[in-house]
């Protein structure tokens, strides 16, 4: 066997393979990072390494069907993912997107670790996936900081690190590979935009609002964004905000932390909750409180909005219930597939991407919403809409 022209063959392949990305990206800067290159070495040395050991035994006259299933072994990416727990319906729905792209189908070899919302378990799981010399970390965080050292460890073993839907915040920004996720201040932006044009057109005044923040994970992106969001906007409205509570963005905490919030606040006539199963749950408390959930503040509803637009929170504007749900999306799956083999190939692919976000209501009173130089459009539901919901 001519192993320098193997080595020719693979390097030619290599530089010629092109891959496109079909999805909403901000950040254009295309890069093609050192250690892809790495990775595709260390590839290279197995892959010559076993080129030797199947000459060596098919000089010994081993059955084909053996070396066959070296070869198709040899194929399958090896992906460690740690996915922070299984929270609400998103994160159900982005675990099952990404497992269902991650197949040996698709070239695959996964490794699943769910962390129950506890940083600790995901860097225990990251150190796992390191020490297995898996060829792809995914992560998908808990919170932002925290993970300098596991991923400097990672960045030491060689091994690119695909951060999905929250960040991270590290010292050295190439301790991430890429990141595909959403853009939190974009969605509180356009939750708040809605609630500034809504009640403008109701006649209600910034200073009869009172609202209440029920927030997700502490530390968490889509926290800090969303947070962050209505803070702003209740300054620059002149809005009420009469209490932030974090509620981990489960239905249960959700519903006692509403319970709390009514217990210690009449007069609350907006919730911002942010996520869908923080809204059930605060749904659930208002009504058992005789109240109602809708979108006629004037005569003592209270109006809810939310994030995510999963089946469940749609099902909810569809009730009436939710007044405004600006979508999340988690299915991250197909992208993250591209990004994972064009890493490992070492071909193009963007560092950042971002994925596209609409916003649902069932009042009609506002369709659209201005975001600094973009006209957005508010969808309005209906029950085929919902209908074709995928999660
Ligand atoms: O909104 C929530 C989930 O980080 C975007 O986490 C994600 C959030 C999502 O548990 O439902």
């Amino acid at each position: 066997m001519d192993f320098n022209k193997l080595n020719y063959d693979m390097k030619k392949n290599k530089n010629i393979i092109v891959n496109k990305i079909n999805y909403m990206t901000e950040d254009k800067r295309s890069i093609r990072i050192k250690s892809a290159v790495i990775r595709f070495k260390r590839g290279l040395s197995v892959v010559l390494a076993s080129a030797m050991l199947l000459s060596f035994l098919s000089g010994c006259g081993t059955k084909e069907e053996s070396t066959e299933s070296t070869a198709n072994k040899q194929e399958l990416i090896t992906v460690g993912f740690s996915q922070l727990g299984a929270e609400s319906d998103w994160r159900v729905a982005n675990t099952e997107s990404i497992k269902n792209s991650l197949t040996r189908q698709n070239g695959f070899e996964l490794m699943f670790d769910d962390a129950q919302q506890k940083q600790d378990k995901q860097l225990l799981a990251i150190r796992n996936f390191t020490q297995q010399e898996v060829d792809c970390i995914v992560l998908a965080p808990v919170m932002e900081t925290g993970w300098d050292t596991v991923l400097q460890e990672a960045k030491d073993a060689e091994i690119p690190v695909i951060v999905v839907d929250r960040q991270v915040k590290v010292t050295d920004t190439a301790l991430v590979t890429a990141w595909i996720g959403s853009d939190f201040s974009k969605e509180a932006k356009i939750a708040c935009e809605w609630l500034k044009s809504y009640t403008e057109a109701k006649g209600i005044k910034p200073e009869e609002l009172n609202i209440v923040d029920i927030q997700g994970t502490l530390g968490a992106t889509a926290q800090i964004g969303r947070s962050n969001g209505l803070m702003e906007s209740c300054g620059k409205n002149g809005w009420n905000l009469i209490a932030q509570v974090p509620a981990d963005y489960t239905q249960a905490k959700g519903k006692e932390v509403m319970q709390n919030l009514l217990a210690d606040h009449d007069d609350i006539n907006v919730v911002y909750c942010e996520n869908d199963n923080e809204a059930i749950g605060a749904i659930e408390a208002i009504e058992e409180a005789g109240k109602k959930a809708g979108t006629d503040i004037q005569n003592g509803e209270i109006l809810i909005i939310s994030f995510d637009a999963a089946h469940s929170g749609l099902s909810k504007v569809l009730e009436g219930k939710i007044a405004l749900d600006v979508e999340c999306n988690p299915l991250q799956g197909e992208e993250l597939e591209r990004i994972v083999k064009a890493v490992h190939e070492g071909t193009e692919y963007n560092k950042y991407t971002y994925v596209k976000e609409k916003a649902f209501a069932l009042d009609d009173t506002v369709t659209t919403v201005k975001l600094d130089d973009e006209e957005y459009e508010i969808t309005i539901l209906d029950q085929n809409l919902l209908d074709r919901r995928e999660y």
